[in-house]
């Protein structure tokens, strides 16, 4: 089944600037900004502009500019943002959470980058 996106959700009414964000970074096709809730001292997501569900959906369905303009940023950001491990960081983690079992509270794609403080194991 396709997925179906609700263009109401919070992060869609970010990019039509109906409400503020935080803004920490801004490409052709993607946006970053700060997480309201942090859960680590660097918490930023990073969303395409894109009507996009989730990781699948992004990486099934959006174009090769797209996907390139994300990933690209996403590696940019770690670096700006002092976390990457090849710029003299101590390291971040970067998920993403879909749908019901991955506790997705918000249904446009988005990737978590956490760090600045020792993260722990996440799996066993
Ligand atoms: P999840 O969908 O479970 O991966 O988490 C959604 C994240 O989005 C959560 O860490 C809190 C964040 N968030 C929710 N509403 C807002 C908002 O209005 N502004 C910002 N900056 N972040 C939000």
């Amino acid at each position: 089944m396709p997925f179906s996106y609700d263009d109401q959700n919070i992060f869609a009414r970010m990019l039509r600037g109906e409400i503020p964000n935080d803004t920490v970074a801004e490409t052709e096709h993607s946006l970053a900004f700060n997480d309201i809730r942090p859960q680590a001292p660097v918490h930023v997501l990073v969303i395409p502009k894109g009507s996009y569900v989730c990781h699948d959906d992004f990486f099934g369905n959006a174009s090769d500019a797209e996907i390139l303009d994300f990933t690209r940023l996403t590696a940019r950001l770690c670096a700006d943002l002092g976390v990457s491990p090849g710029a003299g960081g101590s390291g971040y983690r970067a998920i993403s959470n879909a749908g019901q079992a991955g506790v997705q509270e918000v249904p446009h794609y988005h990737l978590h980058i956490l760090g600045g403080r020792p993260l722990g194991r996440m799996l066993a």
